[in-house]
């Protein structure tokens, strides 16, 4: 590059050269040479400015690059430790219940001896308290039809519920890898909220940026399985429909073994298994009929108080005839292995639509299954028949125990009238108030009012469990 104010001097040297006409030509030529010279360095020093130049805008790229880098450690150290820190919700009513459970209804038990099914009646206690802790730690699912997504590992399970979704900046992560590693439950919602729940029962929200990284590659990248102390996800978002409804994207049961995916079909199972409406999802664009390892896996889950759908995915990759033929197959081999399905949908995930369907379409099926679920009314309904158990168990023990004593009281008239005074012998007399003292009602009316008490405590605190849900 020229340095025009040198340019500049030439002219004026020439002009100069010629104005004092003293033959100082030599101290001109000096000066030019020190102009040449200047130029050079000019040049030397502009080469080196651009190689710097160079430099530093590789710098910056290295330097930024590290940046990302140490976000991206940063984020996962915060995921990491937001997890491990999150503790469980308490809810008052849930440890009044709980500790109803575990000290006054025991001493109760240990009392009364009138009911003979004791330890059903404890084991159902204990399953409306795991039902309430349940309700408690996921509040937007409790009131659902549970709904689970299946199938085999890139059948598009993810792909079709992000079809479901208005707001298309929350998107479940899908791809061609294993990608969804944790369990998601996703229900309707007025915001996109994202909630990670940690083994301790604690919650931690989770950003749309990070949700979106959450796949098995991730995971990977982070040396150790984020599933052990993060085992679900809950997503709210909205939908068109489907307010009852609370969908499980799950993970494929036979993801091929690349990271932490080993487990992936237990966790599946799992899921699927505690559902009572499966949707299950074959990818056509690979499988023209229904592979033979998902029909093992649904054998193994029990599926006769399951309603089962079957989605024919990814059908914008077939023919219309094909989409028939494969349909036609379906059918065939659910028949024949006994499988009680709903319908059949040839369905594209990424164009959102329904191509055709067996029986009943999709969306009538799950306009079907988004009906009201009243749990309050089940797990009250549930107590007030452990309740009825023992107060009946009682009642009758009163009724017997009334009836000896009255069998007491014809004795002693029967041995009257048989001209046996009881009173005249003190022995007899002794023995007969000890026979009518183990007989007597008063405890067993006890009892009955202490179970009168537990039973309003007990429906007082699954009420207040609920109330703290509004
Ligand atoms: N053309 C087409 N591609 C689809 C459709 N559904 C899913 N895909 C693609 O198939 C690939 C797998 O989809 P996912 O939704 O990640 O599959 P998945 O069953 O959730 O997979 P895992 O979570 O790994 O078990 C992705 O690249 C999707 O974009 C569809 O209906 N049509
Ligand atoms: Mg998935």
């Amino acid at each position: 590059m020229k340095n025009n104010h040198v340019n500049d001097i030439y002219p004026k040297l020439d002009e100069i050269g010629q104005f004092i006409k003293f033959g100082r030509t030599q101290l001109i030529d000096d000066i030019k040479k020190s102009c040449n010279n200047f130029q050079d360095n000019f040049d030397n020093l502009n080469q080196k400015y651009e190689v710097q130049q160079q430099e530093s805008i590789s710098v910056k790229q290295t330097l930024e690059t590290v940046n990302k880098q140490l976000d991206t450690v940063q984020n996962k150290y915060d995921l990491v430790s937001r997890f491990l820190d999150a503790k469980p919700s308490q809810s008052d009513s849930l440890q009044q219940f709980k500790s109803l459970v575990a000290t006054d209804f025991i001493e109760f038990a240990n009392h009364e001896s009138a009911l003979a099914e004791e330890a059903q009646a404890l084991l159902l206690l204990q399953d409306v308290e795991k039902r309430l802790e349940e309700i408690t730690s996921f509040p937007s699912i409790y009131n659902k039809n549970i709904v689970a997504v299946g199938g085999g590992f890139s059948a598009g399970k993810s792909e079709f519920l992000n079809s479901f979704f208005i707001d298309k900046e929350l998107k479940l992560p899908v791809g061609i890898n294993p990608v969804t590693a944790i369990p998601t439950y996703i229900t309707i919602g007025d915001n996109n909220s994202i909630k990670g729940y940690s083994y301790k029962g604690g919650i931690v929200d989770i950003s749309t940026i990070l949700y979106k990284q959450l796949s098995h590659d991730f995971i990977k990248s982070l040396g150790f399985n984020l599933k052990d102390i993060a085992p679900v996800m809950t997503i709210e978002t909205s939908m068109e429909s489907y307010s009852n409804i609370c969908f499980i994207d799950t993970p494929g049961y036979n993801p091929s073994n690349t990271g932490y995916t080993d487990n992936d079909g237990d966790t599946s199972k799992e899921y699927l298994e505690h559902a009572n409406i499966l949707l299950w999802t074959i990818g056509i664009d690979t499988n023209g009929t229904i592979p033979a390892s998902d029909l093992e896996f649904l054998e193994n889950i029990a599926l006769e108080d399951k309603k089962i759908y079957i989605i024919a995915n990814k059908s914008d990759l077939r023919s219309n005839d094909d989409i028939e033929d494969i349909l036609d197959i379906f059918e065939e081999i659910l028949d024949e292995y006994d499988i009680e399905y709903q319908g059949i949908s040839a369905f594209s995930s990424i164009n959102k639509e329904e191509i055709t369907y067996r029986k009943k379409s999709l969306f009538e099926f799950l306009e079907e299954v988004n009906s009201p679920v009243e749990v309050q009314e089940s797990i009250l309904s549930e107590l007030t028949i452990v309740f009825n158990m023992y107060r009946d168990a009682i009642k009758e023990q009163i009724l017997w125990t009334s009836n000896i004593q009255s069998h007491f009281k014809s004795l002693e008239l029967d041995l009257l009238e048989s001209g046996i005074n009881i009173n005249e012998s003190e022995k007899v007399d002794k023995r007969l108030e000890k026979m009518r003292d183990i007989f007597k009602t008063s405890h067993l009316q006890k009892q009955l009012k202490d179970l009168e008490n537990l039973k309003d405590n007990i429906m007082n605190s699954v009420e207040g469990v609920f109330q703290s849900l509004k």
